[in-house]
């Protein structure tokens, strides 16, 4: 049965998409962007106060690297924190109002479901590769920035093969295909990793700063702060290339250079002492402190409209 403080398995998540767009057919409402390598349906939820007009939208994924868990738990807990404190929390109620939140809960659907049933660390897709009986290429390296220049490998049974081209993998084409088509009133994109509590905007494809660099900075501090208000939670921010390292065909670059100014990838808990394997009693205080981070990114971006 699904929990928000447990790590659900897919099939878990099914479930809970639907009977989250069922009972809250108000606010939520469901699409499917296309299907994973092995045929699962890929669901983004969008959230939001039921609108005459189209309108602005922050986009956020979670689940691009099987292994990091942490991150498929984020995605479910934002969904119902936006769902119970829309009316009664100011900030979130006047987010809903007057954007959507496009939450595509888990990217890797085939790399999720191998980690519980297989291998607790896989971390790419599970397409097989032409030549090769190794599978999957990593989704975040598979994006049209820089695509394979840098932090990345052209061998297919390297964690970090880019693939045969960009948006060679079917998960990346869906989402690509999505936010294009959605270009005019996507605003930001948030997308959930782990770990090493890293808040990293663009560029992580060069060295070179980003246009807006001064203000993704200020913002990313900003939201680093909400985050350490909580619990004391320690988190670095800077552009992914010297904060984290260089690394070419990630889905932040690739969305910033489309346009989307408010690009950001959260590197979630913890340090290393658990990393991938974070405890389910870690749960509710990573994301809670991980939502104040994300609403204040949100509060930023309807600022600026
Ligand atoms: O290497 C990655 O894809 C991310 N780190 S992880 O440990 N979750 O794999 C960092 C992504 C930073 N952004 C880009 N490289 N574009
Ligand atoms: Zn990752
Ligand atoms: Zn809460």
């Amino acid at each position: 049965a699904h929990s928000y403080t447990k790590y659900n398995t897919w099939s878990d998540i099914e479930s809970w998409m639907n009977s989250m767009a069922t009972f809250n057919s108000d606010m939520i409402s469901k699409e499917v962007i296309g299907n994973t390598y092995e045929g699962r349906p890929m669901v983004v939820l969008k959230i939001g106060k039921k609108s005459g007009s189209t309108k602005p939208a922050i986009f956020m994924d979670c689940g691009f690297h099987a292994r990091e868990w942490i991150s498929h738990a984020f995605c479910q807990w934002f969904v119902n924190e936006a769902v119970t404190t829309y009316g009664s929390d100011s900030q979130m109620t006047s987010l809903l109002d007057k954007m959507d939140v496009f939450v595509l809960p888990v990217f890797n659907i085939d790399g999720y479901v191998f980690t519980h049933t297989n291998n607790r660390m896989w971390r790419k897709t599970r397409s097989r590769n032409a030549g090769s009986s190794c599978l999957g290429t990593d989704p975040n390296r598979n994006f049209n920035a820089g695509w394979c220049t840098i932090g990345a490998s052209t061998n297919p049974c390297s964690e970090t093969y880019c693939g045969t081209a960009p948006e060679s993998e079917i998960e990346s084409k869906n989402l690509a295909d999505f936010i294009r088509k959605n270009k005019s009133i996507i605003k930001a994109y948030i997308t959930i990793h782990s770990y090493s509590q890293l808040l990293l905007f663009p560029y992580s494809y060069t060295y070179e700063l980003a246009a807006d660099h001064d203000e993704l900075m200020a913002v990313a501090k900003g939201a680093s702060s909400a985050l350490r208000s909580l619990y004391g939670t320690v988190y670095t921010s800077g552009p992914g290339a010297p904060t984290i390292y260089p690394a070419a065909g990630g889905s932040d670059d690739w969305a910033y250079d489309l346009g989307v100014k408010y690009s950001y990838t959260f590197e979630l808990r913890d340090e290393g002492q658990y990393g991938f394997l974070l405890p389910e009693s870690q749960i509710k205080p990573t994301c809670e402190e991980t939502m104040l981070a994300v609403k204040y990114i949100a509060a930023h971006v309807q600022k600026n409209l």
